[in-house]
């Protein structure tokens, strides 16, 4: 009986541990688009095309309450609408609506939010913005967050106008901007969005209904305190970009993958190129990897945990190789080999540099050999 006890706690922690290390939580993902064409962050659709290519998620509870939510990227900045269709009153009293997006950093769930996590905050009226941090305490909102500047590239506004989605009544928009710097560039983080509307005393949250508390001022919602990380959803980049700087020169490698890119490193001795990749257990990951030959010239030998792989394509042009090749999840580390690589210094550098050592050379022996004859 202990034994099973045992066994069934064993296998619940590291269920559990699946859970986090690898694929993407159970509440929810949502896949981020990328995209060259940058909104402008000012409350509103400029166009209806801002928008269009971003990636969208409905919240909808069951009282009808709707908000769209839009997701892009464009590698350095990450774009996100709050589209809250039913908000159509501006505030109430004093009392502005707002809106708030949350991210997990290190997408490690947690029960309470860790300097790893961060809030962004706008009100709906006059689009003041705050950046919070975790403070690993829990408890309400000013015990579980603390605040700090906003940094740099970040931006967020409100507005109360149309949009493709609701083109006859003014309601509430909020737009993000959020530099991935800041955030750290992975593939996945934990995500949490919500809008509250202080008019009917209602918010509205992603993942619905992951348990935020509202905290309230004479009876109207004052602030929304998200829900544990361990209920948040997460966002997905399918497609990365890695910069590797080598002599002054930034070569990118581009990498299009439904796995998790981690520990992503370029090894010029070994003419290779190394990550993980993480995904679900049991599924089929892909890659496709853009790299650019003068940076590592074919023909490559591919790797996946020292093996071959059993679909790979090689395609070039005059500048860049197309990798595709697929692998069985949960992780696995991938080894790129090529035939050439960028050189340590260009020969135009290391010749005159090796004449000037050698003139050196010549003088400190002929030196040596002055003061060795006093
Ligand atoms: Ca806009
Ligand atoms: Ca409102
Ligand atoms: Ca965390």
């Amino acid at each position: 009986m202990l034994t099973l006890l045992l066994i069934i706690a064993l296998a619940l922690a590291f269920s559990n541990w699946m859970e986090q290390t690898h694929g993407l939580s159970t509440n929810g993902v949502i896949n981020v688009s990328f995209s060259t064409n940058a909104p402008n962050i000012n409350g509103a659709w400029d166009t209806p095309a801002e928008w269009a290519d971003a990636s969208e998620v409905i919240i909808s509870n069951q009282y009808g309450w709707t908000t769209y939510v839009r997701v892009k990227h464009n590698f350095d900045l990450f774009f996100i609408l709050l589209d809250f269709v039913t908000d159509q009153s501006r505030g109430f009293a004093n009392l502005p609506d707002k809106a708030q997006v949350a991210f997990d950093t290190m997408d490690d769930g947690a029960d309470v939010p860790w300097t790893d996590d961060y809030l962004f905050y706008v009100d709906g009226v006059w689009g003041a913005t705050a950046t919070f941090q975790g403070t690993g305490k829990g408890g309400g909102f000013l015990n579980a967050w603390t605040g700090i500047g906003n940094p740099a590239g970040f931006a967020a506004s409100a507005g109360f106008t149309y949009s493709p989605y609701e083109e006859n009544r003014q309601h509430q928009i909020y737009e993000f901007r959020v530099p991935t710097r800041f955030l750290g560039e992975k593939s996945t983080y934990g995500f949490y969005v919500t809008v509250v509307d202080v008019g009917s005393n209602t918010f509205l949250e992603w993942p619905l209904n992951s348990g935020g508390t509202p905290e309230y001022y004479e009876g109207r919602i004052y602030r929304l305190n998200p829900p544990p990380p361990k209920k948040w959803g997460d966002i997905f980049l399918p497609y990365r970009k890695f910069s590797v700087s080598w002599n002054g020169d930034t070569y990118p490698v581009f990498i299009l993958s439904n796995s998790s890119i981690e520990n992503f490193d370029f090894d010029q001795v070994n003419k290779m190129i190394s990550f993980n990749v993480t995904g679900g257990s049991d599924t089929t990951g892909y890659c496709n990897v853009t790299t650019p030959n003068a940076l590592l010239g074919g023909p490559y030998t591919v790797l996946i945990n020292d093996s071959r792989p059993t679909i790979l394509n090689e395609v070039s042009n005059d500048t860049y190789t197309f990798l595709y090749f697929t692998y069985s999840h949960s992780t696995q580390k991938v080894k790129i080999i090529g035939t050439t690589v960028v050189q340590e210094l260009s020969s135009n550098i290391i010749l005159p540099l090796f004449a000037a050592l050698s003139t050196l050379a010549v003088v400190f022996v002929k030196r040596r050999i002055r003061r060795s004859k006093t």
